[in-house]
């Protein structure tokens, strides 16, 4: 069996997997990607559009945001609705700080570039990946390639895996807790070269459920309706959503909305999940394979950015002062960052969707919730500093 070696083995090349790398390869640490996907596949994902604050000065420090200091909008407010009635959280003016609407597609093309122009590798097509020894001082990682078995030697291994990944599971059942609400509906997602229908973000509850206006650009848009979990995307061509978002957004902000055909369509189920630890041995969780939160906190892609910044000042501190103190306290402080993410993003879920068992107290709590954020700048600033991102640490 072929074996190559190297310092840290990542496995999967989302934006956790691929920042990592980056970072590392600026620290002058030599890392090897193990992606189970095609360069296409995961080049061709639409997922996350909105940039934290923190996200965006970290790409900056990584080397990799030309294309994002060109084409990212700077996003100084976001618009929550609730039946009809409209209020803007001033990010800007309550935290001093600004989203960047820069599609996650956008973020993962620039980092395979950036490593690919060092001479980084990343193994596409990697099947089979297997952590093993990873409470040993020489973990490994095989995969078949090709239709040949391979092994990369290493001193570490990062579990950048996503939700359905290996890594995960190679922890324990019985070192591993996990904490889990899934919740009892989707987002069916349609993106449309059209231009956005306001020029910032819109989260609206209405009587038929949750709608979000978002974009990729000024002639790109991107919408998302609550639907049922079970929902089947052939039931909805793109008139019935282009209708059906209409309604949710009501007349006034309907009347600006240019219809056009759909370029993806797709319907993600809506889950808050968190796996503690996330280190076992050498090896160390990052991104969605150790937590999944609903979208509605525009969360995910910040969290996995955040978790492999901590990620790796434990492996700078590892390799250049030779100590694990780093490594050791990882988990622990992703862990802090990542509830606190966890938290507002069932949070903003529970106060924006039409849940199918609530009754109308519970409704009469939203309608309370709503009114007071609107009432009060204390409540929207606590929202304001949760949407530009909470401190690394
Ligand atoms: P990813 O992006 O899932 O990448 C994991 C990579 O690992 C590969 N992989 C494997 N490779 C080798 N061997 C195996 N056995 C493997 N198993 C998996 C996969 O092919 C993949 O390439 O995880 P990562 O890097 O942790 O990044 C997380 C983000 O992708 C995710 O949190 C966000 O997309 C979530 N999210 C949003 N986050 C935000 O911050 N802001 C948003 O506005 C936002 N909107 C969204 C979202 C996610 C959505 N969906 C589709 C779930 C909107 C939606 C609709
Ligand atoms: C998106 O543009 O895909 C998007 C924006 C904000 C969210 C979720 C998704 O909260």
């Amino acid at each position: 069996m072929a074996v190559k070696s190297t310092q840290v083995a990542i496995i999967g090349s989302g934006p956790a997997g691929l920042m990592l790398a980056q970072l590392l390869h600026l620290s002058g640490v030599e890392c090897i990607i193990l992606e189970r996907q095609t360069r296409s596949h995961v080049e061709g994902r639409i997922r996350a559009g909105v940039l934290e604050h923190g996200s965006v000065e970290a790409l900056r420090d990584a080397g990799v945001a030309d294309r994002l200091n060109l084409e990212g909008l700077v996003h100084d407010g976001v618009e929550l609705a609730f039946e009809g009635d409209r209020h803007r959280i001033c990010l800007k003016e309550l935290t001093g700080k600004s989203v960047t609407v820069y599609g996650q597609t956008e973020v993962t093309r620039d980092l395979i570039e950036a490593r690919l122009a060092a001479g980084g590798e990343i193994v596409f097509e990697a099947e089979d990946v297997t952590p093993v020894d990873v409470t040993s001082a020489q973990p490994k990682v095989k995969y078949t390639h090709n239709g040949q078995d391979l092994e990369v030697a290493c001193d570490f291994i990062a579990g950048c895996d996503g939700f359905h990944g290996v890594s995960r599971k190679t922890i324990p059942e019985n070192v591993r807790s996990e904490f889990e609400r899934v919740y009892p509906f989707g987002w069916l997602g349609i993106l449309a070269e059209v231009p956005p229908v306001a020029d910032e973000l819109i989260y609206a509850n209405g009587d038929r459920g949750f709608a979000l206006c978002s974009m990729r650009s000024t002639t790109r848009s991107r919408y998302y309706i609550q639907c049922p979990r079970d929902e089947n995307l052939d039931d909805w061509p793109d008139d019935a959503i282009w209708d059906e978002l209409a309604l949710r957004i009501g007349p006034d902000t309907a009347a600006n909305l240019t219809r056009g055909p759909s370029i993806e369509k797709s319907i993600a189920p809506l889950r808050s999940y968190v796996c503690e630890p996330m280190r076992y041995g050498n090896l160390f969780l990052a991104g969605d394979a150790a937590h999944i939160v609903p979208p509605t906190g525009a969360k995910g892609l910040n969290l996995a950015i955040a978790d492999v910044r901590l990620l790796h000042r434990g492996f700078e501190r590892w390799y250049r002062n030779n100590t694990a103190d780093g490594l050791d306290t990882y988990s622990t402080s992703a862990l802090a960052r990542v509830w606190k993410a966890e938290r507002f993003s069932w949070y903003l879920s529970t106060m924006m969707h039409q849940f199918p068992d609530h009754n109308p107290f519970e409704r009469r709590m939203q309608r309370a919730e709503f009114d007071y954020v609107r009432s009060s700048q204390a409540a929207s600033r606590a929202i304001a500093e949760n949407y530009v991102g909470l401190p690394l640490d």
